[in-house]
């Protein structure tokens, strides 16, 4: 996480908390559909966009505050089931994704989430860090539906993930909420974080390397940034 006023570089600071956010997923789920709806409100059935982007922000605004987020999407490669480490690297929040039509998407989820909790570096544990899974295609029939709502529940429940909610690119049904809902399991995560790390911080407990009592280190459970305040 990165205060975005040190950024506007000239232009009237505005205070905006920039958080990196990683789509994962097998190919052909709607990562990059979910992506493209979520930045552009846009949904294209015949889209290559994926192809030479790496990112794209969109700054929205959740409870009071602003959010510039940074949606990582792959070029590709999750076709290959590892993506370099690079996509992975200073994560803030990752979304875990399927589509309800295709049960071996929502088999791969955990292999997803493995890979992440190693090359991201997740220390902590999977429930201090902000997960979200989303089952996508919710708008197909439900002939065509492999993977119940219930089994979506479930599983997160077995992987201790809070967050997880079905939606559509295609019908932009949820996909802004979804977003909405990992950055408020992330701001969640945050406070509780700096409210442990406040109860640590007692004069007498920490001391840093004969720095005053003013610096410290802040290095929470999501951001894992380290910063002197
Ligand atoms: N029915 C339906 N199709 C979708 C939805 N989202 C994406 N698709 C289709 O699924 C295919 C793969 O989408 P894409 O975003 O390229 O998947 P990615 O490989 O995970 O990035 C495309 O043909 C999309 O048109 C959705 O919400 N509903
Ligand atoms: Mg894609």
């Amino acid at each position: 996480m990165v205060e975005d006023n040190e950024r506007t570089y000239g232009r009237t600071p505005s205070k905006s908390t920039l958080l990196k956010i990683v789509i994962l997923g097998d190919g052909g789920v709607g990562k990059s559909c979910l992506m493209g709806r979520f930045v552009s409100n846009h949904f294209d059935d015949h889209s290559f966009h994926t192809i030479g982007v790496e990112f794209m922000n969109k700054t929205i605004e959740i409870g009071g505050s602003s959010y510039t987020l940074q949606v990582w999407d792959t070029a590709g490669q999750e076709r290959f089931k590892s993506l370099r480490t690079p996509f992975y690297r200073g994560s803030d929040i990752c979304i875990l994704s399927y589509a309800i039509d295709d049960r071996s998407s929502f088999s791969n989820l955990k292999m997803w989430l493995n890979e992440f909790l190693h090359y991201a570096g997740v220390k902590n544990g999977i429930e201090k860090f902000p997960f979200m899974v989303v089952g996508n295609k919710s708008d197909v029939s439900s002939k065509d539906r492999e993977v119940p709502y219930e089994q979506l529940k479930h599983w997160c429940e077995e992987n201790k993930i809070a967050t997880y909610i079905e939606t559509s690119a295609k019908n932009d049904n949820n996909v802004v909420e979804a977003f909405s809902m990992a950055v408020q399991r992330w701001s969640d995560l945050d406070q509780k974080a700096e409210r442990e790390l406040g109860m640590f911080q007692h004069p007498d407990a920490l001391t840093l390397h004969g720095a005053g009592p003013a610096a410290t280190f802040r290095s929470t459970c999501c951001s894992r940034s380290t910063e002197v305040l």
